[in-house]
């Protein structure tokens, strides 16, 4: 068997002040970023789908830490925000796009399952679930076929991986020796269906092996343990003769699935259990641990630093224009003379 578990306890190098700080400072962005957005949602201010990433932070920020968005891809799905905001994109860009105005990230015309930036190399994005997943075997792909030597990091729910582009994606990047980390984020629920009741495999990590993809189990709320296993992930797929990975990451949602919600498949006491470990105690913790303790003062600061960016970026994206209605028309092909065409990936 080519997978190779690894456990939950992971050890991971000991922080230091400056990384703490940075981490968390970027978690913090995200969850406060994403309490905005519920909350202006329910003002009717956002119109259309809207899926939270609260409690998932951790992912989205050790992805970050371990990769180089200058020279990295991303490939993701609906779920989409947090890794936006993670891999540099301004959170007004972001906010904008929620609102659907003409300086969000897309031009106002995506919305919140479709957060692309280019220029950042992150190529969205993506509603249809497990759709993302052969365009990013196509990014690795190109990466190869360039002699360059970007990784391309694909994140999906465990409810794609039962899809059977996921499966070819698999074969092909493992055949063609990819350089592609495949990003399981388990969060146990696909809407409301709970992973038991639609995988006969629930070890996702364990589902690269009819491909001959080394699977590993990484814990989801951990940043550090995240940071750690993406950057091993990288290192082994970057060379020329590297071979892609399947990354799970076990995460959990402490929000709805998107904005709309009974939540009548998990019970309360489930979530509140899981809270106890929210990302952002859990970087506490570890920092607690290795004498790195942040000062209330400081943390204070930080909140009332992150704060005013969401505040900054919920005034801009309330102040800006909607799209003219001529840009209807403006985007939905490519001209054969567009430079953006072109661009080296
Ligand atoms: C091909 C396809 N089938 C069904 C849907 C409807 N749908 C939207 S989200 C979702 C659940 C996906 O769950 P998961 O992959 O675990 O991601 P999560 O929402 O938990 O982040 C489904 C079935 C879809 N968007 N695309
Ligand atoms: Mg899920």
């Amino acid at each position: 068997m080519p997978a190779k578990a690894s456990p939950l306890a992971e050890k991971v190098p000991a922080p230091d002040r400056e990384e703490v700080l940075a981490l968390y400072r970027r978690m913090l962005l995200l969850r406060r970023f994403e309490e905005a957005a519920g909350r202006v949602y329910t003002e009717g201010r956002i119109g259309g789908f809207c899926h939270l990433y609260i409690g998932q932070e951790a992912i989205a920020v050790g992805v970050h830490a371990a990769l180089d968005p200058a020279r990295d891809f991303l490939v993701n799905g609906y779920r989409d925000h947090g890794h936006a905001l993670a891999w540099g994109t301004e959170p007004e860009r972001v906010m904008a796009e929620l609102y659907g105005r003409a300086s969000g990230v897309t031009k106002g015309k995506g919305g919140s399952m479709h957060m692309f930036d280019a220029a950042r190399h992150n190529y969205g994005g993506y509603g249809i679930v497990g759709g993302q997943v052969p365009l990013a075997v196509g990014l690795a792909f190109a990466q190869r076929y360039r002699q360059a030597d970007g990784v391309v990091v694909c994140l999906f729910g465990e409810a794609a991986v039962n899809n059977g582009s996921f499966h070819e994606s698999l074969n092909m990047a493992a055949l063609w020796k990819l350089p592609c980390i495949f990003l399981c984020e388990n969060n146990r629920y696909g809407m409301g269906t709970a992973i038991e009741r639609s995988s006969a495999v629930t070890e996702v990590w364990q589902r690269g092996s009819a491909s001959a993809v080394r699977g590993e189990l990484v814990d989801g709320m951990d940043v550090l343990a995240m940071r750690d296993a993406v950057a091993r992930a990288a290192a082994e797929c970057r060379p020329r003769d590297g071979r892609p990975v399947l990354l799970e990451a076990r995460t959990y949602r402490f929000r709805g699935h998107s904005m709309a919600d009974p939540a009548t498949y998990r019970t309360r006491e489930e979530v509140e259990q899981q809270k106890k470990r929210d990302p952002l105690n859990v970087l506490a913790e570890h920092a607690r641990a290795a004498g790195l303790e942040l000062p209330r003062g400081d943390l204070e600061a930080l909140e009332a630093e992150v704060a005013k960016r969401v505040q900054a970026a919920l005034e801009a994206a309330d102040q800006a224009p909607d799209p003219a209605p001529e840009a209807i028309w403006q985007d939905v092909y490519a001209s054969p003379a567009d430079p953006a065409l072109h661009r080296e990936i």
